[in-house]
């Protein structure tokens, strides 16, 4: 399978529901509390209607895992495809949407068997869209990217995100970005995990970590790393997978060094 039409369906969903965020964000937005760090506002949900009806349209048979509304299983019995499931972040960086910061993302991606084979980020404000399907070169703008090839910790521009929760996983967190900012040259915080992914993919960043994501939030940027010649295991070094406990994404060359670093 090449996947082609589901890679072409879904960065035109993701276009679609970018497009919608940001119209949507002008006209009429609320901004709502699920937990004391973590908002969540009605274009969050109306973009992730609007893009589960699309792969409903397009593929009826298929499951849709979505942030805000959980899992929908395929609707369509006699088209019911099994191991095919869509992973629909509606808006990844929430909290600098509520506050008007322009950095937050559409994300889809198409998992089979549990491995993602295409993955689509949106980011409305810049017009820019990632996109891979597995076996390909990952795009941006329909070009080829690469990660970067920078091969030092020391030379190295990274970025993470902190749990919402606070315990011991967040101080630990917070020991590895204190420990990195000072042995690299720098650590950024942009509030969206999927905008990180595609940035390491592009080579914009060196390498990426955090612990506590969902699958929605990293199944299409893992794809993307990978197609543009990166590496993915979680903090620890073992393989990773979207519902592990933590992610590590980098051009390859700095893994094993950062790996190592995070062990503070
Ligand atoms: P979200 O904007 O879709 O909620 C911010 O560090 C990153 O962590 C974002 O990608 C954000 O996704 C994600 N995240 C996951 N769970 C979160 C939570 N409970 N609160 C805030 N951000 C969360
Ligand atoms: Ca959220
Ligand atoms: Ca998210
Ligand atoms: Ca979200």
């Amino acid at each position: 399978m090449s996947f082609h039409q589901e890679l072409r369906v879904a960065e035109s969903i993701a276009r679609q529901a970018g497009l919608h965020v940001l119209r949507e964000r002008a006209r009429h937005m609320e901004v709502s509390i699920k937990a004391p760090n973590d908002l969540v506002t009605n274009v969050d949900r109306s973009s992730e209607q609007l893009i589960t009806a699309a792969i409903r349209e397009h593929f009826p048979g298929d499951a849709i895992l979505g942030e805000e509304y959980g899992v929908t299983p395929g609707e369509d019995a006699s088209q019911n495809t099994g191991s095919r499931r869509w992973l629909i972040d509606p808006i990844d960086g929430t909290a600098n949407f509520a506050m008007g910061i322009p950095l937050y993302c559409v994300s889809i991606a198409l998992q089979v068997d549990g491995q993602t084979v295409v993955g689509v980020i949106y980011e409305p404000n810049r017009d820019e869209l990632f996109s891979a399907r597995r076996g390909m070169p990952a795009l941006l703008n329909g070009e080829p990217i690469d990660v970067s090839s920078c091969d030092r910790v020391a030379n190295a521009v990274l970025v993470t995100g902190f749990p919402s929760g606070r315990g011991e996983v967040f101080e630990r967190a917070i020991e590895q970005f204190v420990h990195l900012t000072r042995s690299s040259r720098g650590v950024r915080r942009l509030g969206s995990a999927a905008i990180d992914l595609a940035y390491v993919a592009c080579g914009r960043i060196d390498a990426f970590w955090e612990y506590g994501l969902s699958p929605w939030d990293t199944g299409a940027g893992y794809l993307l790393v990978e197609c543009a010649g990166g590496k993915i295991t979680d903090i620890e070094g073992a393989p990773y997978h979207v519902d592990g406990p933590s992610i590590l994404a980098s051009n390859g060359a700095l893994h094993h060094e950062l790996q190592n670093a995070l062990r503070v």
